[in-house]
């Protein structure tokens, strides 16, 4: 295990990665664009490195958490021969792309490289609850992963440095859809007509029947992938052609009371093109095969 870590970024989230670290006896060094953000570490022990050469020489263990992939870029080309001998790990949001960008920056340097995704707020990992996904080489992943352990629970999914990135997304991705729903219904639910919006209990709509729905739809999601896997769409109870005007109805209803039908119409596109190609009678995993940017 590492016994000092440099932690790039004090954000809601680096912040309370270095408190993780510190709290566990880590010699933390902190780096971060505006330094006041470092005054409480500082308090409780964290060094503040005033340049990214510092920081980064500072320990051979780099937890890097920036806003975006050009926030990583900028601040670690201001001392790229600092990378040499360092372990990265990037736990910065971006794209596939991004890491194998960052990956090869670091690697040609003498530096060796690890992406990670946070599943989980801040909170969460000051709770020990999120769990974190990993990829790039597993020998590089293995030498620190009784570190990075400490920030929630660990998955290297594979060696391949832009997998972590791809399966972020994915799940952030879950869960924007699931909050788009959660917009659109409350929305609806609002837009009663000759109700005064104050009147409507979010609340109770959302305690007593949304989740409880939501709760059935998302063990649904378990047949569905089950159906992908086995390449088999065949329903009996919820076919495409069924679902189509029901679909329909919600722009219809959105439209009428003055609500966006957009969330709904970004899928209503994919059913119609399913049943267009002639898999109306399958369920909606079928619509895994229609996803293509080409015809979306
Ligand atoms: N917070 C969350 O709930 C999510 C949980 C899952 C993982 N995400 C990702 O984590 C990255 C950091 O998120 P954050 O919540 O810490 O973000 P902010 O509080 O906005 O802090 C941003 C930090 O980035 C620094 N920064 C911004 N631009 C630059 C730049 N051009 N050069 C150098 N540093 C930059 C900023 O510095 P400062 O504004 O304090 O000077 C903060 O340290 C992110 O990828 C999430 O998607 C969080």
């Amino acid at each position: 295990m590492a016994k000092s870590i440099s932690v790039f970024g004090l954000g809601a989230m680096g912040l309370v990665l270095a408190e993780v670290f510190l709290k566990k006896g880590y010699k933390t060094t902190v780096w971060n664009r505006s330094p006041e953000k470092a005054k409480d570490l500082v308090a409780n022990g964290a060094h503040l490195a005033t340049t990214v050469a510092e920081g980064l020489e500072a320990s051979d263990l780099i937890v890097v958490c920036l806003l975006n992939h050009e926030a990583v870029n900028t601040t670690i080309k201001q001392a790229l021969p600092s990378l040499k001998g360092r372990t990265v790990v990037n736990l910065t949001n971006g794209t596939s792309d991004h890491a194998r960008e960052m990956s090869a920056l670091v690697i040609a340097q003498g530096g060796r490289y690890i992406h990670g995704g946070i599943m989980g707020v801040p909170p969460m990992v000051a709770a020990g609850v999120a769990f974190l996904i990993y990829s790039g080489p597993l020998e590089v992943y293995q030498s620190v992963e009784q570190d990075i352990a400490l920030l929630g629970t660990p998955r290297h999914l594979d060696a391949e440095v832009g997998t972590a990135s791809l399966y972020d997304l994915a799940l952030l991705s879950g869960m924007y859809g699931l909050f788009t729903g959660f917009i659109h219904a409350v929305s609806l639910v609002r837009s009663q007509p000759g109700k005064d919006k104050k009147d409507i209990n979010v609340s109770e709509f959302v305690n007593t029947l949304l989740v409880p729905w939501l709760s059935h739809m998302n063990e649904y999601t378990k047949i569905l992938a089950d159906q992908i896997d086995a390449d088999d769409y065949s329903s009996k109870s919820a076919r495409i052609v069924m679902q189509i005007p029901a679909i329909d109805n919600i722009v219809q209803q959105s439209k009428a009371n003055g609500i966006s039908p957009e969330p709904i119409a970004a899928i209503q596109k994919l059913f119609i093109l399913a049943n267009d190609r002639g898999f109306g009678n399958d369920d909606l995993s079928q619509l895994v095969n229609h996803n293509d940017a080409k015809e979306n």
